[in-house]
């Protein structure tokens, strides 16, 4: 029987509010404030506690997913890493050995950043617990630098070390429209990369863009998600490191994700939102929103494949 202290307590913030039992989790809630490479913006070493903030605050329910609330979900809120803040090398290894560690174990690790370059410590982590997935990644950019201003392992370069370290069987972007040449080339010339550009979206709609990208992840065994929020047009997520318009809308973003994914999902992360440059907590919300839309489509999927 729940005693008074489980009716006014109040520990926190906690993604959705929910403190959730590991021994049960399916889902792993994990911070990774990491922003020793940005080259514009710096602050999203602030996001995973902000992010929280703003998930205890939105309603549970989905907008496009019907049926399961957050409440249904067996989450899990570990914290944060304790990463270095000049280090990008050592914060990459330490999310390696967390995310191993978590994937492991058999939960889902919903990766809260931090700049983009998480994603290399995250994905290294699963590829250690044995998963070789195809990564779907939204992003107004490509990542597919050699090295920006000499440092190879950076936010703008993520994704050729990801090609080159941990090859995935695939990486699919959506909602991709800044790129240097050189990223331009390594996108082409790479049989395993498939590109949605976000003129391409325009043209298609969403539903069809999503379609799109699930018939390429047809395929996969297993699938990461990587979301850098600055694939929004800025004027729904101001706060992010680099803010590229005109971007995609949220209905596009989440209409998109619902349409392309499924349990077969082993991991993801929520990249680059950059507090102190957020209005009114736009930035915010649109990410606790995303996070939960995702994962409530996640949720429907497997009862869906249970039933
Ligand atoms: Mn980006």
């Amino acid at each position: 029987m729940p005693g008074v202290i489980d009716l006014y307590r109040v520990r926190g913030p906690l993604f959705a509010g929910i403190e959730g039992r590991r021994d049960r989790a399916v889902y792993s809630i994990i911070g990774a404030p990491l922003d020793a490479t940005s080259s514009y913006r710096k602050g999203q070493r602030w996001a995973p506690r902000y992010i929280r903030e703003a998930s205890e605050n939105i309603e549970s329910n989905g907008y496009y997913v019907r049926g399961p609330v957050i409440e249904d979900l067996a989450m899990y809120d570990e914290g944060d890493i304790a990463l270095p803040h000049g280090d990008a090398r050592e914060a990459v290894d330490r999310i390696e050995r967390v995310i191993g560690e978590v994937a492991g174990e058999d939960r889902v690790p919903v990766v809260l950043g931090g700049e983009h370059t998480i994603t290399l410590g995250v994905l290294r982590g699963l590829m250690a617990a044995g998963y070789s997935p195809c990564v779907l990644v939204l992003d107004a950019h490509l990542d597919l630098r050699n090295d920006y201003m000499g440092e190879e392992v950076s936010h703008a370069t993520v994704f050729r070390r990801v090609l080159e370290q941990v090859h995935p069987d695939k990486i699919v972007y959506v909602g991709v429209r800044a790129f240097s040449e050189e990223e331009a080339g390594i996108a082409e010339s790479r049989g395993e990369v498939e590109v949605l550009y976000s003129w391409d979206v325009e043209r298609m709609g969403p539903i069809n863009a999503g379609t799109k990208a699930r018939l390429v992840l047809s395929g996969c065994r297993h699938i990461y998600i990587s979301i850098d929020m600055d694939v929004y047009d800025p004027a729904h997520a101001p706060g992010v490191g680099t803010p590229e318009p005109p971007g995609l809308r949220p209905r596009e973003v989440l209409k998109i994700l619902v349409e392309a994914i499924d349990d077969r999902v082993v991991g993801m992360d929520l990249v680059e939102v950059t507090p102190p440059y957020d209005c009114g907590g736009i930035t915010g919300v649109l990410v606790a929103k995303t996070i939960q839309e995702v994962l409530l489509a996640l949720e429907a999927s497997r009862r869906h494949r249970r039933a």
